[in-house]
């Protein structure tokens, strides 16, 4: 990938971010994170998929409910909309180009200010903005990882958007949607994503729950059925989160989506995107996500970030926890990778964090812990025992009464006489600390 620039530089201290190995000293190179080498069949790249995402990057300046944001971005000068967003658009081309990231993702709203705009206007300004960027994209080789509608920052989507109880806002939500989606496929984008934005409740003392989701089913179909009818052939995505906007968010965690999809007849559609700090929120690992998605076949892509341990909300810090990663990459890589998706950094710097080259270390940072994630996970599904000793806790399911259990072949009758006949059963240690040395080990 070479480096494309607009009519300025925007990051002229850094060049093009390259692999130089865990001894290098250069702050600006991966240590771990070397794109052609293969793994477990598979280059980096074609596993990872990275991608970078508009929204903390090039719009967030780190604003908190306590003051507006400290970055200054100078694409934000221009005091004209169409000259503000593609400026912003040359300064993250620049970015993704010289971070070799192969992908990017937006809400349509970061790519160009809304400000007041009619449907018709935003319209306008979306078909202004996405010639310019299918011109980048083309220059660059940078493709579309998927696109999604912001449908929870305008106020007029407080009750949310799908399952909005007001219809004339749903619908004032669709007009919106048909727009973002319009533009995902005009920039070839791989996958279209759903996160549950404002779709959720405060209280539910107001709220018509069963009604809500009768409703965001049918949103969901209505947006599936156009895509599917404008020759879109890629994912849908729902992003499972528990709270924050609302107190509960509809779409809590994957097995909860795994449920609604399946209750609606959206399954053969919609996968997930699983974002780290989601997990958390909802007190799960993050390798817990992955797990019920990949057994659900659900694994669609992932947002990467990670949350703080002593904090309950959605800080989306950049990854940097080597033994979680590798956790998550055992699942990863036993999945088979993702369906369709890839690894995109829904994540920023602090507040605090006020230097330019600042959003090219947390990236740096973020792949180069899952890089060296894929490289021990792999490590150990191939060399330690770890496969092994997991099977082996199963053994007893492997044949005999055992397998015709699992396949249903056995009735509670016949279960209580092996019982009885068994006496008290030898005490099976579940070794968890050996499991855990295997991976420090490889760590
Ligand atoms: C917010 C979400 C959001 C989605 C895209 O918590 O992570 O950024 O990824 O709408
Ligand atoms: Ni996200
Ligand atoms: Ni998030």
């Amino acid at each position: 990938m070479s480096v494309v620039l607009g009519d300025k530089e925007f990051f002229p201290s850094v060049g093009q971010i390259k692999y130089e190995g865990r001894d290098s000293d250069n702050p600006f190179a991966f240590k771990w994170y070397d794109e052609n080498r293969v793994v477990a069949g598979k280059t980096m790249k074609e596993w990872l998929r990275f991608s970078g995402c508009y929204w903390h990057t090039f719009c967030g300046q780190g604003h908190d409910p306590f003051g507006p944001g400290p970055q200054r971005f100078e694409w934000n000068n221009p005091s004209d909309a169409k000259s503000r967003a593609t400026a912003k658009m040359d300064a993250a081309f620049e970015f993704f180009t010289k971070m070799n990231l192969p992908y990017y993702c937006f809400h349509d709203v970061d790519l160009i200010d809304e400000e007041d705009s009619s449907v018709e206007e935003f319209g306008k300004k979306l078909d202004f903005i996405t010639d310019y960027a299918k011109q980048k994209q083309d220059a660059s080789g940078v493709k579309l990882l998927w696109g999604t509608s912001n449908l929870f920052t305008n106020p007029r989507y407080m009750n949310g958007a799908g399952t909005n109880p007001h219809f004339p806002t749903l619908a004032r939500a669709g007009a919106q949607l048909k727009l973002a989606i319009d533009a995902t496929i005009k920039l070839n984008g791989e996958n279209y994503v759903f996160w549950g934005g404002r779709e959720g409740y405060v209280s539910l003392l107001n709220t018509n729950m069963k009604q809500e989701l009768d409703n965001l089913a049918a949103w969901l179909h209505t947006a599936k059925d156009y895509a599917r009818k404008q020759g879109f052939t890629g994912n849908f995505f729902i992003e499972p989160k528990p709270m924050e906007p609302t107190k509960h968010q509809y779409d809590f965690d994957t097995a909860t989506v795994a449920g609604f999809l399946n209750k609606y007849g959206l399954q053969d559609d919609f996968k997930v995107n699983i974002e780290v700090n989601h997990a958390t929120l909802a007190n799960h690992t993050f390798q817990h996500e992955l797990q019920v998605a990949a057994d659900n076949n659900l694994l669609g892509s992932i947002d990467a970030n990670r949350g703080d341990y002593q904090n309950a909300w959605d800080t989306d810090q950049f990854p940097n926890n080597v033994n979680e990663a590798v956790e998550a990459m055992l699942v990863f890589v036993e999945a088979g990778g993702l369906q369709g998706g890839g690894v995109n950094f829904d994540a920023k710097t602090r507040r605090e964090s006020t230097d330019m080259e600042d959003i090219f270390l947390g990236h740096i940072g973020g792949m180069d812990t899952f890089a060296r994630g894929l490289i021990i996970a792999d490590e150990i599904l191939t060399k330690s025992r770890y496969k092994e000793l997991r099977a082996q806790r199963y053994e007893t399911f492997q044949s005999g009464k055992g397998k015709d259990f699992t396949e249903g072949k056995i009735s509670l009758e016949e279960l209580a006489e092996i019982g009885a006949a068994v006496g008290e059963p030898e005490q099976m240690s579940g070794k968890q600390e050996l499991f855990e040395n295997i991976v420090n080990q490889y760590i």
